[in-house]
């Protein structure tokens, strides 16, 4: 397709490379990072992930590379990299050792279809052409060698196992309320980054592209992977490092990383769709207190509005909503309200006379404006890929925050549609081009995101909480996630954890499942198991939909009430290690919740883990996600770890089977673990400046901690504390301060673990 390479040349970090029938280009971003592009359709890269500043990289410290020809081939190599680049566009990387990371496959691509002759026939009968179905996706399409043992990981909130290789998937963002199935081809979310892990070696690979596109990791031929879409330009980074966090932290380097959250995000939330008055809302907070069950936020589902109009409020169930806001603040509980894209189809309503008006909704190819139809009815899709729509949006959320919202929720924005999918070609906008539903349906939500993001920012100073459904690459920089409509079943539960691990690895750390389940009916058994998980997610929210149990934790009777109160009880106690996990990934870009083989990838055992997890570095979880188990098997990777609730010690590298009664969630503590702990509060806030608590377990270990207002933008200025504890497992504990600029602690507690052995 490429031909012969005719020639090359340099200009800075970018060589342009000349072959008889396309050009190609190569940009070294920095000594492990390396982006491919062949301009298909446009000269441009037009990234919606990765700005400018980023693709430069380190603009003053440009990473060095040498050319050189040889007979066969163009070898480029950096600090870290060897890439080899042949006629054809084929380019294998190599490690600076030699050894080969990643080929382009140079056999054939031989797609089936995998349907009989007989099926084919009927097929072709019915005027379907057979060989365009097989090579659907060949426009854009990258094919690479896969390896004996090569394992798999990221692409999101995609269903199934950790592991991705031998499955296909697509990035096409789709509302999906049947119950997620491991077979799902797509979900909400496009984030078009995975990690190969090879027996001996490592690389990820973040494919900017956002039309549909396709991903099989060795379904089709177990001796290679592909990627592609059905347009657009090839454009590709290849990111290679000595460890999966070094390319967790490429990758968000590239992308962007979650901006530090306010404390209070990280509290409990409660939701359900059919919360629909003002006495539902003063109840809950009433008994949240009452149950002493530490709450921090309320969320409004679609029933707060008029009508489904969106910056509406009712006034038939809500006689004043900024009093019902304030009287729950003072309680200490947060509004949260949703807001979906859709903007009711009505004559007066100002947004969509606003909008209608400024030229801000989609249009069909004729130069109408789309209509299709959501919750309000008919109704028409703002363009958010328009500047101007982004801040006309963001300066209406005035409305919710004068009412004293305190985050918004943004759900809907694949964008959703109930009369049948928008066609390819609505005009969308990407930025001051005119563009294409195809090309802009996977960076809607992350556009509207963005414009949230950026309303709120202004409006309020604080650091904005935006939750979206819908996500492309880079979408951490503006909104936190969940995995949307899961349902009240076991295996949904089980599903959490590899899905949480996914998407942490592509770079959303901030992220969370609905707890007992949107869809479906939950049970008692799986409400305690689900916050027994749930309780160590980022976003830990129990939400479900209307028509099905009510979730709320009091009403399974004495036994959960006070299982779910001890596990959130245990979420406040440990909010200092989360707000640290925060923090460090606003600087590294490592998630909260990691597989275990993040951290221990040489580890064969880890590779297929699908039930536990980490937290950190220093949490290993080990939910029990079947029912009726009160035993699990749990594996501990290398080193020693101690049972959090009893303290009894293991070695690690080895299978146990522990306990696990109803009330016990298996949790274990890496030894030299300093883990930070506060006071249980009903509310972050509730106590002004509580101690830090220090439980310092056996071993050597240093723990760096944060600590700042947990609400604006001031640590950016300096206004935060650092602080550097150490211990060298003799119970003695160092403490320095790497960074003075806030207030201080009023104690520092320092409680020192007391082994148990291990008896079995
Ligand atoms: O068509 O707003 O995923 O969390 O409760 C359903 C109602 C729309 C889907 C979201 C869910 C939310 C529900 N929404």
């Amino acid at each position: 397709m490429f031909g012969a390479l005719k020639n090359y040349s340099q200009d800075g970090q970018t060589v342009t490379l000349c072959y008889e029938k396309q050009t190609a280009k190569i940009t070294v971003i920095k000594d492990t990072v390396i982006n491919v592009f062949v301009p298909f359709v446009s000269p441009q890269h037009r990234s919606k992930a990765v700005d400018a500043a980023a693709f430069a990289g380190d603009k003053e410290h440009p990473a060095a590379f040498t050319l050189d020809k040889t007979e066969t081939c163009l070898v480029l190599t950096t600090a870290s990299l060897i890439c080899r680049i042949y006629d054809d566009f084929m380019m294998d990387f190599y490690d600076r050792e030699g050894r080969l990371l990643c080929a382009d496959y140079r056999g054939k691509r031989e797609r089936k279809l995998a349907l009989s002759e007989a099926l084919l026939e009927l097929i072709r009968k019915e005027g379907h052409d057979v060989e365009a179905m097989k090579n659907k996706n060949d426009k854009v399409q990258c094919i690479k060698q896969l390896d004996a043992g090569d394992c798999i990981y990221g692409l999101g909130d995609k269903t199934g196992l950790l592991n991705k290789r031998y499955y296909e998937y697509e990035n096409w963002n789709s509302d999906i309320p049947d119950p997620h199935e491991d077979s799902f081809k797509s979900l909400y979310k496009s984030i078009p980054f995975f990690i190969t892990l090879k027996n001996n070696g490592i690389y990820g690979i973040f494919y900017d592209n956002t039309f549909k596109s396709y991903f099989n990791f060795g379904k089709e031929n177990y001796c290679y992977y592909t990627f592609g879409s059905d347009d657009g330009n090839l454009d590709y980074y290849f990111i290679s490092g000595s460890n999966m966090p070094e390319i967790v932290s490429d990758y968000t380097a590239l992308t962007g990383r979650m901006p530090l959250p306010q404390k209070w995000a990280l509290g409990y939330h409660q939701s359900r769709w059919g919360y629909d008055k003002e006495e539902t809302f003063r109840d809950l907070a009433a008994r949240f207190r009452e149950y002493r069950i530490p709450c921090d936020a309320l969320h409004f589902d679609i029933d707060y509005m008029d009508q489904y109009k969106v910056f509406t409020w009712n006034n038939k169930y809500y006689s004043d909503p900024a009093a019902l806001l304030s009287d729950l603040k003072q309680q200490g509980i947060k509004a949260v309200t949703i807001i979906d894209p859709g903007v009711k189809v009505e004559k007066d309503y100002f947004m969509y006379e606003e909008g209608m008006a400024n030229d801000y909704y989609a249009k069909s190819p004729d130069g109408s404006v789309y209509v299709n139809a959501v919750w309000p009815g008919d109704a028409v899709y703002p363009d958010f890929g328009k500047p101007d729509v982004r801040k006309w949006w963001g300066k209406h959320l005035q409305f919710y925050t004068d009412l004293g919202v305190s985050g918004v929720w943004n759900d809907m924005n694949e964008p959703a549609s109930f009369n049948g999918p928008l066609p390819d070609d609505v005009i969308f906008s990407d930025e001051d081009q005119t563009s294409t539903h195809r090309e802009m349906h996977n960076v809607y939500g992350h556009n509207m995101a963005k414009a949230t993001y950026e309303g709120l920012k202004e409006l309020t100073g604080k650091r904005p909480f935006v939750i979206t459904r819908a996500c492309y690459s880079g979408s951490q920089k503006y909104a936190v996630a969940w995995t949307g409509d899961n349902q009240s079943l076991w295996t949904h539960l089980r599903m959490a954890i590899p899905q949480q691990c996914n998407l942490g690895l592509s770079g959303m750390p901030f992220i969370g499942t609905d707890i007992g389940g949107f869809g479906a009916d939950t049970t008692p058994e799986l409400l305690v198991r689900w916050v027994q998980t749930g309780c160590f997610s980022p976003l830990f929210r129990n939400h479900c939909a209307t028509g099905c149990k009510n979730q709320e934790p009091w009403l399974f009777g004495d036994e959960v009430l006070s299982i779910y109160r001890k596990y959130v009880n245990l979420r406040y106690t440990l909010l200092p290690y989360f707000y640290d996990l925060c923090r460090e990934c606003e600087q590294n870009g490592l998630p909260v919740i990691r597989p275990l083989v993040l951290h221990y990838e040489n580890d064969m055992n880890v590779r297929n883990l699908n039930d536990e997890f980490l937290v950190g570095e220093h949490l290993l979880v080990a939910p029990v996600v079947e029912q009726g188990a009160r035993k699990r098997m749990v594996y501990l990777p290398d080193g020693v770890w101690y049972d959090y609730w009893t303290h009894t010690e293991y070695e690690g590298s080895q299978y146990y089977l522990v306990d696990a009664p109803l009330d016990t969630c298996p949790i274990f503590v890496k030894a030299g673990t300093i883990l930070p702990k506060a006071p249980a509060q009903m509310y972050v806030g509730e106590l002004d400046n509580p101690p830090l608590i220090l439980e310092v377990y056996p071993g050597a270990g240093s723990y760096k901690h944060y600590q700042d207002n947990g609400e604006d933008f001031a640590y950016r200025d300096g206004a935060y504390n650092e602080y550097l504890f150490r211990t060298d497992g003799q119970k003695q504990l160092k403490i320095t301060k790497l960074h003075e600029g806030y207030r201080d602690y009023p104690d520092i507690v320092i409680q020192y673990v007391e082994v148990k052995q291990d008896e079995t």
